[in-house]
């Protein structure tokens, strides 16, 4: 074996957006596209005598991708690289391993819920020591090492048997392969109350868990079937595929139709979930009523003292800044401190790390705790399923009392995709371009109080990060959100968020879709969606 220095060039756009590098596959796997992309994290980080984490969602190329991440990790010096069996990693057993094993951080490979395969989506991103995806001041500067590099090292080996769990060496350096489950299901057993949703189960209640063919499968069907007595069958999809079985794995109405048409139909299970190619997303829903992950973040904040992992309260809650003030309402309830960030899981790392919040959730089917640094599906999962089994109430009682307390905010999002992404940008210019003059004026019979392009300064670091979406803030606290994705692989993907509350107790079980219409309608109007994309109608709605 011998440790080679490759000359190399650099390649354009190896710019990270909201959760890493993400790319078409084919691009991933094109001349030194991967290599300068990890050697350029590892120039940023530093390599030499470190330990890393490495795993990804089992996607095409996943296998592959870490054999060469390996190689290169060896020859850049690293002492250790704690690998998940087979390559594998759920987003959020990686961000623990990495705080477990008191790491130098760790590389996950995975383009989330976009689909994988051959030609569909592929991504890599670090994470730092503290478990959490790497703040936009890192990811900036391996950007710009990308853009200056000149070689690459990597041994010239055999593939590591990633397979067989234990120790190998690879060029010096020690492959550790460890089993990607188990230590991620004794953390979960640490925060929930396993003997009361176990009683639960046994007491008749039923669940249905679709994994989606992606990397959840094996963590849900031990958790939830095996140490929980979940009835067998209970997770669908429980194997992972490298194309996700074809299936788009994003947990929403639209992608998991399937869970919702159970869900909505005859004699459904008590309780519906789902997550997504990597684990960090879930979606919950009801016997015949749908969680919106608004409402889940603000249901999960409010009962979450109830379970073991949280009893002695949570420190605050915080939300990026499209989803809905929903959470919002009970930390004022809860004389808690209440954050709104920008938009990406790596806004909560300083707030969760200084301790001044335990609980945070993005409108992008996200929920997580301070337990890891990632958003985390199966976590929320067992949360709910803990509130369940101690409040002894349907999802359908637990919401209506929700609202019945803290009034409800109707939320949706539309997504606009693959739109000409100069065509988009023409449109968020002039949008930006008009916000000056808009506060005051009435639209649809509502006034409009403010409008911003969102900045945020981190509380903690003093960090500002400016233009993260153009905020339409309405008297009656309605409100509507404009933004481009920062994870699309496709032209630009426009977001827009639509949300309108309710104080009660008339106006609670409206269709969200119909108790919106007059913000989706001032949206349109506000931002010539028509005029400048020639699209009236989104590809998605949430
Ligand atoms: C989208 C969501 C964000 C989320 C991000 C990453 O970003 O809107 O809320 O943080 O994906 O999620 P994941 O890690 O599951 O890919 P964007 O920029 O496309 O709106």
């Amino acid at each position: 074996m011998t440790k080679l220095t490759i000359a190399t060039q650099p390649i354009a756009g190896q710019k990270p957006g909201t959760s890493g590098l993400r790319k078409k596959t084919p691009v991933f796997m094109g001349p030194h596209y991967l290599e300068n992309f990890v050697q350029a994290i590892f120039d940023v980080v530093g390599c030499a005598g470190k330990t890393f984490v490495l795993g990804g969602d089992g996607r095409y190329f996943n296998d592959r991708a870490a054999q060469v991440i390996l190689r290169m990790a060896a020859a850049n010096g690293a002492a250790r690289v704690i690998v998940g069996q087979g390559a594998v990693l759920s987003t959020p057993a990686a961000s623990h391993l990495i705080r477990l094993n008191k790491t130098d951080g760790g590389i996950i490979m995975s383009a989330s819920h976009n689909p994988g395969g051959p030609k569909e989506d592929f991504g890599v991103k670090f994470n730092m020591p503290n478990g959490g995806p790497a703040p936009e001041g890192v990811t900036e500067a391996m950007y710009k090492r990308t853009t200056e590099i000149s070689e690459y090292h990597i041994w010239e080996s055999q593939d590591v048997d990633l397979g067989k769990i234990g120790r190998q060496s690879l060029g010096g350096m020690i492959v550790e392969v460890v089993d990607p489950v188990t230590d991620y299901a004794m953390l979960m057993e640490s925060l929930f109350d396993f003997k009361a949703i176990a009683a639960m189960f046994s007491g008749g209640f039923r669940m249905r868990m679709d994994s989606m063919c992606a990397v959840t499968g094996p963590y849900a069907v031990e958790i939830l079937e095996n140490r929980l007595g979940a009835a067998k069958g209970t997770v669908v999809n429980a194997v992972p595929l490298p194309d996700f079985g074809g299936m788009h794995p994003d947990p929403n109405p639209t992608w998991a139709h399937a869970l919702m048409d159970e869900m909505f139909g005859q004699n459904p299970p008590d309780f519906g979930a789902a997550s997504d190619g990597d684990g960090d997303r879930n979606m919950v829903v009801g016997a015949g009523i749908y969680v919106s992950p608004s409402d889940s973040l603000a249901v999960l904040a409010a009962n979450a003292h109830l379970a073991p992992g949280y009893a002695k309260g949570i420190a605050g809650v915080a939300r990026s800044m499209p989803t809905s003030a929903a959470a919002d309402r009970v930390a004022k309830a809860m004389g808690l401190e209440c954050f709104e960030t920008p938009t990406g899981w790596k806004f909560f790392g300083n707030l969760l790390d200084a301790g001044r919040v335990t609980i945070c959730g993005e409108e992008s089917f996200g929920t997580g705790s301070d337990h890891v640094r990632e958003k985390d599906g199966l976590w929320a999962v067992l949360l709910w399923l803990n509130i369940l089994a101690v409040r002894k109430q349907s999802v359908a009682q637990i919401l209506a009392e929700h609202w019945a307390k803290f009034g409800r905010n109707y939320y949706s999002r539309h997504d606009f995709e693959a739109i000409e992404t100069a065509k988009a940008d023409a449109m968020m210019a002039e949008l930006r371009g008009s916000l000056a003059g808009l506060a005051g004026r009435e639209i649809e019979g509502m006034q409009i109080a403010a409008a911003d392009d969102f900045a945020y300064t981190d509380p903690v670091d003093g960090s500002v990060s400016k233009a993260q979406g153009v905020r339409i803030m309405f008297a009656d606290g309605s409100r509507i959100v404009l933004r481009l994705s920062g994870t699309g692989t496709e032209g630009a993907t426009l977001r827009l968020y639509l949300e309108r509350y309710s104080a009660g107790p008339q106006g609670l079980d409206l269709d969200p879709q119909q108790a919106l219409a007059p913000v989706i309608r001032a949206a349109h109007t506000l931002a010539a969606i028509a005029t400048h994309t020639g699209r009236s109608e989104p590809d998605v709605i949430t």
